[in-house]
Formats: structure tokens, sequence, C-alpha cells
């Protein structure tokens, strides 16, 4: 078995101690953070997502593995870090109301955070009024909402309906993403971009700020 299934059957059982060991272990063999990140932990959520789908994990193994990819993650956390520290901008960013799912939306914080912007996280299940109090307060450049349920992608097109009610819309450019958004939906409600993983988003990010 490769180093990535062994990661990948570690954060899938939960095995949280193996999987530090093991995340150490790639990174003293020289793999990439980047790619002990793409193929071994995410990869080890796409797993868990299918077995969820078809029933064979229940939602505490689930949460379990979620947190076990969470714990490698940390040791990762340093080495991503690609950041000039020079601030971007500033980025408001959570999951939107209904969703609990914050792993993909901590990492694209993370990431972006080590990229030089300035991070304000609102944290999951915001409401299209938190999100503009919070763009509000913090005179925000971008706004990056994340949803992981196709129940819950349409508060994003609320939450753009509520920034132009209040007259901010023209201030803010407005990220969205997670695993069932698409351009072509990013693109039906009007938002300015999207990405489908935290790398693509500092990208789309710093295009948007340089516009
Ligand atoms: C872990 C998980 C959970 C955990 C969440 C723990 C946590 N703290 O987040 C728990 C167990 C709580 C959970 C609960 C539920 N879940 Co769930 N969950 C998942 C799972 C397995 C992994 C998600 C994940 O973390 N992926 C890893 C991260 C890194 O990827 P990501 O989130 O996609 O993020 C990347 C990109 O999308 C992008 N991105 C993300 N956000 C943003 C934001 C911006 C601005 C940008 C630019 C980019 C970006 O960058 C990220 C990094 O590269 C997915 C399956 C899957 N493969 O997606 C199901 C999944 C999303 N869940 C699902 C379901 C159905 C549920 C529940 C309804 C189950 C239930 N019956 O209760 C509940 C809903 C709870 C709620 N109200 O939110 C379904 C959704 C189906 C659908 N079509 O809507 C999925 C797809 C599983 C499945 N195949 O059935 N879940």
């Amino acid at each position: 078995m490769s180093l990535f299934d062994t990661i990948k059957e570690s954060v899938e059982r939960g095995r949280k101690d193996e999987l530090l060991s093991l995340v150490q272990q790639g990174l003293d063999d020289g793999h990439p953070a980047q790619e002990i990140l793409q193929q071994g932990l995410i990869a080890a959520m796409d797993v868990v997502g299918v077995k969820m789908e078809q029933e064979e994990m229940f939602i505490p193994e689930v949460l379990r593995a979620a947190k076990t990819m969470e714990a490698g993650l940390e040791i990762l956390r340093p080495l991503l870090a690609v950041g000039d520290l020079q601030v971007s901008g500033t980025v408001v960013i959570g999951t939107v109301k209904g969703d609990l799912h914050d792993i993909g939306k901590n990492l694209v914080a993370m990431l972006l955070s080590s990229a030089g912007f300035e991070v304000v996280d609102a944290g999951i299940n915001v409401t299209p009024e938190a999100f503009v109090e919070k763009v509000r307060e913090t005179g925000a450049d971008f706004l990056g909402m994340s949803a992981l349920l196709t129940t819950t992608m349409p508060q994003m097109q609320l939450t753009l309906k509520a920034l132009s009610d209040a007259g901010i819309r023209d201030q803010v450019s407005v990220l969205v993403g997670g695993a069932p958004v698409t351009q072509d939906w990013a693109d039906r409600i009007g938002a300015d971009g999207y990405a489908s993983d935290a790398g693509a988003a500092i990208k789309v990010a710093k295009e948007l700020g340089a516009l």
C-alpha cells in the first residue's frame, strides 16, 4: 500500500496518532505539504463522502474522520504558508445558513491568510444578514461563501440580494465555493468569482483584487 493509501485509511478509520506519524513520515521522505494535503487528506475525505452516500459510514464516523483530517492539517499548516505577508485585502469568509461543513472553508481561510489576506472568519451557519453585517463592520474587499449542501446553495443567492438591498454589493467582490458549487452556478447567481479549491481561491482573489 502506498503512503497516500495508508494516510487515507487512517483518516477514514479515525486513527489520529497513526495519521500524525504518517504525515510526518511523508514530510521526512520529501513529499511536499501540498501533495500530502491533496493526495492524502483531501482524497481521504472524498472516499469518506462516497462511503457516507452509500451508507457504509455514518455521521459519528464521518465526524471522527473529519477531526482526524484536521489534526493532520495542523502539521501541514505552517508549511502551506506561502505568503509574502503583504496585505492583499480583507476577506470575510463563512459557511452559509443551514450548513455546518467547515473543513473546506477553514482551509481556504488558512491559505488566504498565509497568502497575505486579512481574514475574518464569520463561522458556520451564517445568515445573509450576518454576512452583510460583517462586510459592513470590516469594510471587507472580498466575501467568500462556502456551501457543501445542494439545499444550502440558494443561501448564496439570498446573501447577494441582501448585499444589494443594503447598498453595498458594489463594494465587495463575492467568491463562492464548496463541493456542489460550480462556475456555472457562480455565473447564474452573479458572484464575481468561483474556485474549486483553496489554491485556486487565492489565485481568483488576487485576480479580482487587481481589477
Ligand atoms: C465531513 C462531512 C460532514 C461532517 C462535517 C464536519 C465539518 N466540521 O465540516 C458532518 C458529519 C458534520 C456532516 C454532516 C452532514 N452532511 Co456532510 N459531508 C462531509 C464530507 C464527507 C466531506 C466534506 C469535506 O470536509 N471535504 C474536504 C474539504 C477540504 O473539501 P470542500 O469542503 O469541498 O472544500 C474545498 C473546495 O470545495 C473549496 N471551497 C470550499 N469552500 C469554499 C469557499 C470559497 C469562497 C471558495 C472560493 C472555495 C471553497 O476549497 C476547499 C479546499 O480545497 C462530504 C463529502 C464530500 N466529498 O464533499 C459530505 C457531504 C457534503 N455531506 C452530505 C450530507 C448529506 C450531510 C448531512 C445532511 C447528513 C445528515 N443526514 O445529517 C449533514 C448536514 C449537516 C449540515 N446541516 O451541514 C452530502 C451532501 C449531499 C448534497 N448533494 O447536498 C455529502 C456530499 C456526502 C454525500 N456524498 O452524501 N458532513
